[in-house]
């Protein structure tokens, strides 16, 4: 199926969310969590994601993780994900229990497509300090793609994990479940990078931004993704495709914040002061710009 068609369809079964100008999201993609092992990407910047999301929970936001949020291709068992990162976890369950959270399947955590595995899974979590099943999140919903609508504007934010324009990680989806599971995932703990990854592949990348670009020249409506792992901020005049990024980059994380109806794409990471202490900054590496700045072709709106 091509990427135009996959998309619009996933369009049609989206999640609706409702926002206005006083509605605060952050979304954070590909944040890989593993076993905290040598493998494991994310573990060396957990410190700053916790450090993060904690600004965020207590200013407000809503936190929208759009996919790959958990390395599940190359670690079966999602309970030993969450015993690895307990803090990061019990952070992740702050923002669900104040019902500040979405939560949407990459190809990385594909199996959170099913509800049955999901409810096994995600809703409680065997604790293997305390020897005793735990609470995690009691009936959550995870989703392929979200459509936020403004409530006076209409104007309509599309987000979805990305992996929908990538052929071999949708549709060939089963090829690269088993190279990564049986084969790659041992190169991983070597320091070998997967290649059919699009965060590996410059041409893979391209191929990918142009199919979304081309997505949202033809449909007008503002695109969040993640999945490449390269951060995206479109100017006005280019098609309105964001990237919020990866967490798992040697330079930090970055995310994109949507707030009093600005898009910001800000990163995160250490810093040293000049006595030695190390400190986590946020810098905004592009915005703030009112979303309205992307809504200026008025044509295809109507083609829903
Ligand atoms: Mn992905």
């Amino acid at each position: 199926m091509k990427t135009s068609s996959r998309l619009d369809k996933v369009f049609k079964q989206a999640f609706p969310v409702p926002f206005d100008d006083t509605s605060k999201f952050v979304f954070v993609s590909d944040v890989h969590r593993g076993d905290n092992s040598l493998s494991d990407e994310f573990g060396r910047n957990r410190h700053i994601y916790y450090h993060a999301l904690n600004h965020y929970y207590q200013n407000g936001f809503t936190y929208i993780e759009v996919g790959d949020g958990d390395e599940l291709l190359e670690h079966q068992k999602y309970e030993h994900i969450r015993n690895s990162h307990i803090f990061t976890f019990d952070m992740l369950k702050k923002f669900y229990n104040s019902g500040r959270m979405y939560m949407l399947f990459g190809n990385h955590n594909i199996q959170l497509k099913d509800p049955t595995y999901v409810k096994n899974n995600l809703y409680r979590v065997y604790d293997d300090f305390n020897e005793v099943y735990e609470d995690l999140f009691p009936n959550i919903s995870v989703h392929e793609a979200l459509i936020l609508t403004h409530r006076k504007t209409k104007q309509e934010i599309f987000v979805v994990h990305g992996h929908q324009g990538d052929l071999f990680n949708d549709q060939l989806w089963g090829v690269s479940y088993f190279l990564i599971r049986y084969v790659w995932r041992f190169l991983h703990i070597a320091g070998v990078k997967y290649a059919a990854s699009p965060a590996k592949n410059i041409t893979k990348r391209h191929r990918i931004e142009k199919n979304f670009n081309k997505w949202n020249l033809k449909r007008n409506i503002i695109i969040v993704c993640g999945h490449t792992h390269r951060p995206k901020f479109p100017n006005q005049d280019d098609p309105a495709y964001f990237n919020t990024g990866c967490c798992m980059h040697p330079r930090g994380i970055t995310c994109l914040e949507l707030c009093e109806g600005q898009f910001s794409l800000v990163r995160w990471n250490m810093h040293s002061k000049e006595d030695g202490t190390l400190f986590i900054r946020r810098t905004i590496i592009k915005g703030p710009k009112p979303i309205t700045e992307y809504q200026k072709r008025d044509t295809a709106k109507e083609t829903n």
